[in-house]
């Protein structure tokens, strides 16, 4: 509760403040300048169901960008757990009732069936198709449940527009959503109109540069590389190596190697300096590479962790223990959150010395947990790891706070360096749109956050993929998971 009381004080205040972008990271603060359109809360008379509340609406040149609140907890592309939903969104973007499905004096021209994956086209000519999110340009944030959402729709994708310069005049949308299950209709009768004039000066999503902040930074680079693919296809990875020059790899999904084949490889394509050398463990499917020997490590379920002595900015050296992660995926929402609580368990009893600790560090030891944690299921499987809130403390102990006195571990933020985008996970042939699956959480008490990224080629201007070695197609051809880069400072 406290979370959502405060992006709701950012809304009222922040009233008047110059435009932003809606980043699709699942935080709602960037929507302080974009009006209500609708507030519909508390129609529904059974507690415990969906309930559609409040609308927000946004848009650019190219996107349409919806909030919405749903009354409870649901995972947005799911229509079969106990937590999915039926929520549909009905559009009529060609300002016609004539064309398209008669609805409620509607000519509704595209539904959107959220929970269910399935877009429906209603031609001119009354033919109906069926395609998925994707073909919609379709993005949702967030991936885990939660009971409010933000939404990006290419507008190219929902009508014949490429953009807003092929809008009718005048460049209305009107549209309602319903949830099919409780009959939750937003607005109660006819519908909301919204109009999309072009925004007024250039849109401007600031890059991420590629290279570190200061030489001294320690840069981990994080990727699952879909069932050994880099093995079978090294190039696009070879070139992403070289552009980033990280310090600690954590692959996942890379079971096709030895460690020593692991090593060798990134020997190869990074030639460590004079006397320096690549360092490697492996469990299972997880490779963590290093350029520092881990002094210690150990496994916990199939996920690894080794602690190393890294430099901290005064020229000192500190424990830092890395978490390679790779958790059931999918709807395995027990088996995943029984992997998260075991996972942090095992950091709290390292952090307090507990003689049940996996291995042993230093009460000022900093922590990353980092991997593919396959986060489509509920919240509290990631607020796990990042609060300390173990699921189920009968099994697994008593709760803490996993980043000492600063509470809660923080989650890198890991926008696209070129898109206002957080996915790191895309495969468009696929019934699911995007998702942020892939996390970076680490100790801001012993760590500073300095550079850190999510790399998708596709998107990156022709000038930069020249000047970093990469082809445009670099980050779909190694894998339907993305490049995650973070750069540290180890704190004194
Ligand atoms: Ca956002
Ligand atoms: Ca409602
Ligand atoms: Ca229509
Ligand atoms: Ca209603």
């Amino acid at each position: 509760m406290a979370r959502r009381a405060t992006w709701l004080w950012l809304l009222l205040i922040a009233a008047g403040a110059s435009a932003q972008p809606i980043v699709m990271d699942g935080q709602f603060d960037d929507w302080c300048e974009a009006g209500m359109l609708h507030d519909d809360r508390g129609d529904v008379p059974t507690t415990g169901t969906l309930d559609l509340g409040r609308l927000w609406a946004a848009h650019d040149r190219e996107h349409l960008h919806l909030l919405l609140e749903t009354g409870r907890e649901t995972l947005m592309q799911d229509a079969e757990s106990p937590i999915g939903n039926r929520i549909s969104l009905f559009l009529d973007v060609d300002g016609s009732a004539e064309t398209g499905l008669r609805r409620d004096g509607l000519g509704v021209d595209v539904q959107i069936a959220f929970g269910e994956k399935i877009v429906t086209r209603h031609g001119p000519d009354g033919q109906t198709t069926q395609t998925t999110l994707n073909d919609v340009g379709l993005i949702m944030m967030p991936t885990h449940s939660s009971d409010t959402f933000e939404y990006q729709i290419a507008l190219g994708g929902i009508g014949p527009y490429a953009d807003l310069a092929t809008l009718p005049d005048p460049p209305l949308i009107r549209f309602f959503l319903q949830d099919l299950t409780t009959g939750d209709r937003l607005p109660n009768e006819g519908s909301i109109e919204y109009l999309l004039p072009a925004p007024e000066g250039e849109e401007v999503h600031e890059p991420i540069a590629l290279e570190r902040m200061a030489p001294s930074d320690i840069r981990l680079l994080v990727h699952n590389v879909l069932k050994s693919n880099i093995v079978k296809n090294p190039e696009p990875f070879a070139r992403y190596l070289r552009a980033l020059r990280p310090d600690l790899i954590c692959f996942q999904e890379l079971e096709e190697w030895t460690v020593a084949q692991a090593v060798a490889f990134v020997t190869g394509v990074l030639p460590p300096g004079e006397g320096q050398q690549w360092h490697g463990a492996q469990q299972a499917d997880v490779v963590t590479l290093s350029r520092w020997a881990p002094a210690q490590q150990a496994v916990v379920d199939e996920n690894l962790i080794c602690r190393f002595d890294v430099p901290t900015t005064g020229g000192a050296v500190r424990g830092l223990v890395l978490f390679n992660m790779h958790t059931p995926c999918c709807a395995f929402y027990e088996a995943r959150q029984r992997e998260h609580d075991r996972a942090i368990a095992a950091w709290r009893d390292i952090l307090t010395g507990s003689p049940e600790a996996l291995i042993a560090g230093n009460p000022d030891d900093a922590v990353i947990l980092c991997g593919d944690f396959n986060m489509v299921g509920y919240a509290r499987e990631l607020y796990a790891v990042r609060d300390g809130d173990i699921f189920d403390n009968e099994r697994f102990g008593g709760d803490f706070a996993p980043g000492r006195a600063h509470g809660s571990l923080v989650s890198a933020p890991l926008r696209h360096t070129h898109s206002p985008q957080t996915y790191t996970w895309r495969w468009d042939p696929s019934e699911f749109g995007p998702g942020k699956l892939d996390y970076v959480l680490f100790s801001d008490d012993a760590l500073k956050l300095k550079r850190n990224f999510t790399l998708w080629t596709p998107e990156m201007p022709a000038e930069a993929l020249a000047a970093a070695g990469l082809e445009p197609p670099d980050s779909p051809n190694a894998s339907d998971h993305l490049v995650l880069v973070a750069d540290f400072e180890v704190r004194e």
